[in-house]
């Protein structure tokens, strides 16, 4: 027995069961329960995955009996794109948030490879909206519009042949992430015989396949045998309209034909009674809560691990939330106080780079600065010695300018004449 199992077996065996001796009160607990859900209002959030034009909009209008609309879709856009709309329904005195989410071109690219991947974006961006609300400090979930999705309709193609490639690749990516109810869309296309081989060809692809659809829950004694015999109608073959038409004294929601009427409600026509059965009158808290307990768990865990949180450390010893923060704040400290050291480092070798860069520099300029001292030296030395030369030359003219100029005339006269030889 696990740990966990002893401590709670010790537990109710402490638990003594006592009698009240008059009434107290708290069976109003269920009421109480009731009041409160019903004051705040519901939130169901429907995806609706299907090929363009295979009646996704007209069996809403059907399903909840309103209109909601919707603008058909053209076939030619490059992309598939998620479109939500949320409407306030009302009925007697329950309020229901529904969002519609409608998968816009779907299936009408040539390249259908990454056709599931906007939708399993779509799914993981609102459980991570939820998840961002869950961890805030200031965390206001009870007012907080949860954009989870409950239920995903997968509709297929009334082909006859089988599921598509696209549909079994797109239902595998999503069934750990959404509860899957495949439905076969436009059922009136088909004919009886084909709808039951149809039915078993598609039920055993998806086995074949490992695709886990959603099954309606068996445990709650109330609906064990309506949701037994409605799991082996799966998938469903729905048919939609908007138009009605007059059977007896009352409006049918139908679908005439030159050849008779299809009335959506009846259920020797096709399935439509038994999906609103199963999707709005039986099992919406179900799904809701499978959504909260099981897909969204996963994803949470999923990405909590990724985040390095884990409820055991690596010898499988418990650890909790704060353990985990507190390693990785000082794990991240000495990652910061490592990243400082490296820059501190970096920095001196910078430095000393420069510096020697500088220090060559300095030296050239110094031998730059020693030859021009020297060329300067020998240019003084140069131009002092023809100064000095000059000097003389001035020195010797000026004597011989004197002792010129102390000689009688004559001699000039003969030195004249001399100059002439
Ligand atoms: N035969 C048949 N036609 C349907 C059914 N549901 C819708 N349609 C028609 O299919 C066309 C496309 O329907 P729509 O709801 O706009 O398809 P969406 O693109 O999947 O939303 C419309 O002309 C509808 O009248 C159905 O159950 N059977
Ligand atoms: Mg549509």
């Amino acid at each position: 027995m696990a740990s966990a199992d002893v401590e709670r077996a010790k537990m109710e065996s402490t638990i003594r069961n006592l009698k009240l001796s008059g009434h107290v009160g708290f069976d109003s607990l269920p009421d109480q329960l009731v009041n409160k859900s019903v004051q705040n209002g519901f939130v169901f959030n429907i995806l609706c995955i299907g090929e363009t034009g295979l009646g996704k909009s007209t069996l809403m209008d059907s399903l909840f009996n309103t209109s909601f609309e919707s603008m058909p879709s053209p076939h030619n856009l490059p992309a598939v794109k998620l479109k939500a709309h949320t409407y306030e329904l009302q009925e007697s005195n329950v309020r229901l948030k529904l969002t519609i989410v409608d998968t816009v071109g779907y299936g009408d690219q040539i390249n259908k490879e990454d056709s599931f991947k906007a939708v399993v974006d779509y799914i993981d961006a609102q459980f991570e909206a939820y998840l961002q609300e869950e961890l805030k400090i200031k965390r206001s979930l009870p007012t907080y519009h949860d954009s989870r999705i409950h239920v995903c309709l997968y509709f297929i193609c009334p082909t006859g042949h089988g599921l598509k490639s696209i549909d079994l690749v797109c239902m595998k990516k999503l069934d750990t992430k959404v509860n899957i109810i495949p439905i076969i869309a436009k059922a009136d296309t088909i004919s009886k015989t084909e709808l039951q081989k149809f039915k078993t060809k598609i039920i055993s692809e998806l086995q074949n396949n490992g695709v886990h659809i959603y099954q309606f829950p068996t445990d709650d004694e109330s609906v064990t045998e309506i949701n037994t015999s409605m799991n082996a109608h799966v998938p469903f073959a729905v048919v939609g309209s908007t138009d009605f038409v007059r059977v007896g004294n009352k409006m049918m929601r139908s679908r005439q034909y030159p050849w008779g009427t299809v009335q959506v409600e009846n259920e020797s026509h096709c399935d439509f009674v038994k999906l609103r059965e199963m999707l709005i009158r039986t099992n919406m808290e179900d799904m809701r809560e499978k959504t909260h307990g099981r897909h969204y768990e996963l994803y949470r865990r999923k990405r909590l691990e990724q985040m390095g949180f884990s409820d055991v450390d690596s010898e499988n010893k418990p650890v909790s939330f704060q353990q985990t923060c507190e390693a990785k704040r000082s794990i991240h400290l000495q990652e910061l106080q490592q990243k400082e050291d490296e820059m501190r480092q970096m920095f001196v070798a910078r430095v000393k780079e420069k510096e020697a860069e500088l220090k060559e520099a300095e030296k050239e300029l110094h031998n730059k600065f020693d030859k021009l001292k020297k060329d300067h030296t020998e240019e003084k030395k140069k131009l002092e010695e023809s100064r000095k030369k000059l000097e003389d030359d001035i020195l010797e003219f000026n004597r011989r300018k004197t002792q010129f100029a102390q000689q009688p005339q004559h001699h000039t006269l003969t030195l004249g004449k001399s100059k002439k030889k």
